[in-house]
C-alpha cells in the first residue's frame, strides 16, 4: 500500500510516520508515504493556492488549477490508486471503510485547507469523500491521518502479532473485553481469577461475556446492528435471566419509585 498526501502543509506528516506502528510498517516496506505540495503546482510568482468565494461572504477557497494538476500529476506516477478528499460532507469513516480502502494499492489523500475546495475537484477528480467526523477541523491533514492510522494496521504484516487485527475491536461487531495486565492487585481491585487459571477454553468463554456485556453496556447501538452468534445470544440471555430473578424476589414493588 502506498499513501501519497496532497497538502500545503507536508511537514505535518514527518511526526505521524516517525512513529509507532506506522514507522515499523514504512521500514518493512509494508506502506510507502509520501507527501506533496500543492503549492509547488501552483504557476504564478507568489505561488498561490486559494482565492475569494464567487458570490462573496468570507474565507478563502482552495484554487482549482494547483490542486487539479497536482491530482493528476500524482494519479499518473501511482496507477491502481484511489483519490480520497477529506471533507465534513464526506461519508463518516468506519472500519467497513477502512478494510475497503486496505484492499487498494494506493490512496491519493486531497487534504483541503480554508473553507474547502472548489466544488469541480470534488465532481472530477475525486472517487471518495470522506469525513472523520461531525466536527469541523481547520484543514484535512489530521483526518488523513487518522485514516491512514486504520488504514495501514489492516496491511498484513504491519502489526507484529500475526491475526492481531482480526481480534480488535469491531471486526466481528463488539467491543473489545476488557484487559489486564500485573500486578495482579492493584489499588485494592484485582484481576478477575479466571485470567490467571491456565483454562484456556474458560479463558475465551470469559471474553466473550466481557465483550457482549461491554458493547451492551457503552454501545448498545453496535448490537442492534449485528447478527448475533448462539454464543453471544447465550450471554445476553443468562444477564437477563439473572436481573429477571432479582425483580421476581422484590413481590409487590409494582409502582412507584
Ligand atoms: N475539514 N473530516 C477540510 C474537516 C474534516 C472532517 C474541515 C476538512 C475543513 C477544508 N475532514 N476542510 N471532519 O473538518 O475530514
Amino acid at each position: 500500500m502506498f499513501f501519497t498526501v496532497l497538502t500545503i502543509f507536508p511537514e505535518m506528516f514527518d511526526p505521524f510516520w516517525q512513529h509507532g506502528i506506522v514507522r515499523r510498517a514504512i521500514e518493512h516496506k509494508i506502506i510507502r508515504a509520501s507527501a506533496v505540495n500543492i503549492r509547488d503546482f501552483a504557476e504564478d510568482r507568489h505561488r498561490v493556492t486559494d482565492d475569494r468565494p464567487y458570490g462573496g461572504g468570507s474565507g478563502m477557497v482552495m484554487k482549482p488549477e494547483p490542486l487539479a494538476a497536482a491530482i493528476r500529476e500524482t494519479s499518473q506516477t501511482l496507477p491502481g490508486a484511489k483519490n480520497v478528499l477529506l471533507t465534513p460532507q464526506g461519508r463518516i469513516f468506519n472500519q467497513q471503510m477502512a478494510r475497503e480502502l486496505a484492499s487498494y494499492d494506493g490512496l491519493i489523500l486531497v487534504c483541503g485547507r480554508y473553507e474547502g475546495v472548489d466544488e469541480r475537484i470534488c465532481h472530477d477528480l475525486i472517487d471518495y469523500e470522506i469525513s472523520i467526523g461531525g466536527y469541523v477541523l481547520t484543514g484535512g491533514e489530521l483526518a488523513a491521518m487518522v485514516l491512514m492510522d486504520a488504514v495501514t494496521r489492516l496491511i498484513p504484516g504491519a502489526l507484529g502479532g500475526e491475526d492481531a487485527a482480526e481480534k480488535d475491536s469491531f471486526s466481528d461487531g463488539l467491543l473489545e473485553h476488557a484487559h489486564y495486565t500485573r500486578p495482579r492487585l492493584f489499588e485494592d481491585r484485582a484481576v478477575p481469577e479466571v485470567l490467571l487459571s491456565g483454562h484456556h477454553q474458560d479463558i475465551e468463554n470469559w471474553r466473550l461475556e466481557s465483550s457482549v456485556m461491554r458493547t451492551l453496556l457503552k454501545r448498545p447501538d453496535l448490537l442492534q446492528d449485528k447478527n448475533l452468534t448462539r454464543q453471544e445470544r447465550r450471554v445476553l440471555k443468562k444477564w437477563h435471566q439473572a436481573i429477571e430473578e432479582i425483580l421476581d424476589s422484590h413481590p409487590g414493588q409494582t409502582k412507584g419509585s
